[in-house]
């Protein structure tokens, strides 16, 4: 391809390498950037930074895991580097892969230990296929159980599987620690630092290819979102330069090529952004090959292309990844609403889970037959899950229904549903009882491996509904001891129906404050959910019944009073700890005549229809339209 000259530098415009870190959940991206940055002299001496410092929105913190893509940039030997942090839960992989498009090179992190997970072969496959250079990063090389050999050959074995240019097998590999900031390329001579990084970075990077003295263009590849500026259009200039108050175009979405006779939207750039270190730096300009953030425009959207307002010339476009599940958001009509948030109405919900879309490019909101409930469609349980846990921080109390895969029809009107590769790290001893639950839900076997060390990894592919209340099951049958992962595959069969949740539960049959008396009595055929002092309403699910089917209880019963003396024993019952429910275990929990309440403080699980008696005439209702 005769492309545009390579972007050579003048003197005052640094020579510029644009890099994304890509890999599975925790393999240690966002460690090594904060060793990057510090190694390359970001942080001022002495200056107190925490740990993952881009990781840095509360709930990033709190669990631990990077939810959003983010841009920073080092400077090493004159060079600037661009480095774009990625998260590595499956639920995010869309948004990495339309960050690859903002950058010249990748660089690979592989856990030593883990060696290529599902989400390594993903984001891997997308960078080879866009022709990206990787450099690979074999990764917590200081771990006991580091295997750094078997790990390289694993990988160059998926470059193979993925049938990666000769230039892409060339890539260089690096042997790393993201926590102690060392790289080396010889196992045999431990690094000291990050230097042989930088310089693989240096070298195998590509420059970016973007001709300075043409008419700008940039592609729109990822956003953010500020309440002073509405929404921001991040992307690396393709070509020319852009000035703050230039008049430019901003092409809506389409073929690539010229633009004859759409219309478009022409604005002045109101703000213009560099990145360099943790900080987004305002700029009067900047030229191909930079990765900018810029504002000022109504019709911001991923995947569309800003031009020179007399070159409207369109870049091709980035598809934003279909949602796979739908929840409703259903306004909270329990007994106990609005006793504990500040957003409560129909119009907040609504008003909310909109304005949600503004930055939150993968999620869908659809409007139902009733004003109170939103169905809200997204890519996994953690990305609607997060939104949640989002909301009720700010204050938001709603109700959730049980999740639901999106099928969709195929090319003989047959109907299709998402399946996934499901992927499971256990102890021999338990590849039984992995098994044994696995067939019933419909999971076809890929592959398995026997790695050493007593452990065995398989991966299967499942439809997506047939993980629905499994992890909680896996953690059981392998004490804690499994590691599962699944991310999206395809869309294949509709796999028939399938079997929901074994175990029935305890429905409180009354409203009132749970009493310890009434829980001892239970708990020997129960897990309970709920502890003493607890509120609870008729309706409300207390625990889990041990069997099969659903038991309304009294949790309020106080012991009788008699005057007859009572033993010390009967006292002191001593109580299981309830079982916590955290928001993404009660969306795999529940079943469909149930619903989750979420609330700023508490998360209760419920029957739908909440008065026993209604229930049982409606259970009644059903058997008989069954029978007929
Ligand atoms: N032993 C060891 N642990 C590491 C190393 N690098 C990272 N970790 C640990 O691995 C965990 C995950 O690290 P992160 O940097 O958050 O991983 P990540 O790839 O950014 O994770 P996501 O963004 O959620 O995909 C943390 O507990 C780190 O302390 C390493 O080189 N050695
Ligand atoms: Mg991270």
């Amino acid at each position: 391809m005769s492309g545009p000259p390579p972007f050579r530098s003048t003197l005052d415009a640094p020579l510029i390498r644009n890099l994304a870190i890509i890999a599975h959940v925790d393999h240690g991206k966002t460690t090594l950037v904060d060793q990057m940055l510090r190694q390359a002299g970001a942080f001022r001496a002495n200056q107190q930074v925490e740990e993952r410092v881009m990781d840095s929105n509360p709930l990033e913190r709190e669990r631990g895991i990077t939810i959003l893509a983010k841009n920073t940039a080092v400077r090493w030997k004159g060079t600037k580097i661009n480095i774009v942090d990625t998260p590595g839960h499956a639920d995010f992989g869309g948004e990495v892969e339309r960050i690859l498009r903002m950058v010249d090179g990748v660089l690979i992190l592989v856990d030593a230990a883990e060696g290529p997970m599902p989400q390594t072969r993903f984001v891997t496959r997308k960078a080879l296929a866009l022709g990206l250079r990787p450099i690979v990063a074999i990764n917590k090389i200081d771990r006991a159980d580091a295997e750094p050999l078997r790990v390289h050959d694993e990988v160059l074995g998926l470059f193979i599987d993925l049938e990666a240019t000769h230039e892409q097998l060339d890539a260089p590999f690096l042997y790393t620690s993201s926590r102690a900031g060392t790289a080396t390329t010889d196992l045999e001579k431990p690094g000291t630092n990050l230097e042989p990084l930088f310089q693989s970075i240096l070298d195998h990077v590509p420059e970016p290819q973007g001709n300075p003295g043409g008419p700008f263009q940039m592609l729109v590849s990822t956003l953010d979102f500020s309440s002073f500026l509405g929404r921001i259009a991040i992307g690396r200039i393709e070509r020319g330069g852009v000035k703050v108050g230039d008049q430019v175009a901003l092409l809506p979405l389409g073929e690539p090529g010229l633009v004859q006779d759409e219309e478009f939207e022409r604005n002045r750039v109101t703000r213009l952004y560099t990145f360099d270190g943790l900080n987004r730096v305002e700029v009067e300009e900047a030229e191909a090959g930079d990765i900018v953030a810029l504002s000022g425009f109504e019709t911001i959207e991923i995947g569309k292309t800003f031009t020179d307002v007399d070159v409207p010339e369109r870049l091709e476009g980035i598809a934003v990844e279909e949602p796979t599940i739908s929840v409703d958001f259903i306004v909270n009509n329990g007994p106990f609403a609005g006793r504990d948030g500040k957003y409560v109405t129909s119009r907040q919900l609504r008003d909310r889970l909109f304005r949600e879309l503004e930055r939150n490019v993968a999620l869908r909101v659809e409007e139902t037959d009733s004003p109170d409930t939103h169905t809200v469609s997204g890519r996994g349980e953690l990305h609607l899950g997060i939104l949640m846990e989002t909301m009720r921080r700010e204050g938001f109390e709603f109700q959730v229904s049980r999740p639901r895969v999106i099928t969709k029809l195929g090319p003989d009107g047959e109907r299709l549903e998402p399946y996934e590769e499901l992927m499971i790290d256990v102890p021999e001893d338990y590849m039984g009882a992995v098994m044994e639950k696995l067939g019933p839900r419909r999971t076809e076997m890929i592959e398995m491996k026997n790695p050493g060390q007593g452990m065995v990894r398989m991966s299967f592919r499942i439809p997506a509904r047939g993980l629905f209340g499994y992890r909680s099951e896996f953690l059981t049958d392998t004490r804690g001891t499994g590691i599962m992962h699944h991310r999206f595959l395809d869309y294949g069969p509709w796999a028939g129906p399938l079997a929901g949740r074994k175990r029935g539960v305890l429905i409180a049959d009354r409203e009132g404050s749970v009493v310890a008396f009434a829980l001892g009595n239970l708990q020997e055929r129960a897990q309970m959910f709920v502890k003493p002092g607890d509120l609870v309403y008729e309706g409300m699910i207390a625990g889990e019944n041990s069997r099969p089917g659903d038991l309304d209880v009294n949790v309020t019963k106080e012991k009788k009073l008699t005057n007859m003396r009572t033993t010390a024993s009967d006292e002191n019952v001593i109580l299981e700890p309830p079982r916590e429910i955290t928001l993404e275990y009660a969306l795999e929990y529940i079943e469909e005549d149930e619903l989750i309440e979420v609330t700023p403080t508490t998360i209760r699980l419920r029957k739908r229809v909440l008065p026993a008696n209604d229930r049982k005439k409606a259970a009644r209702a059903a058997r008989v339209a069954d029978a007929s």
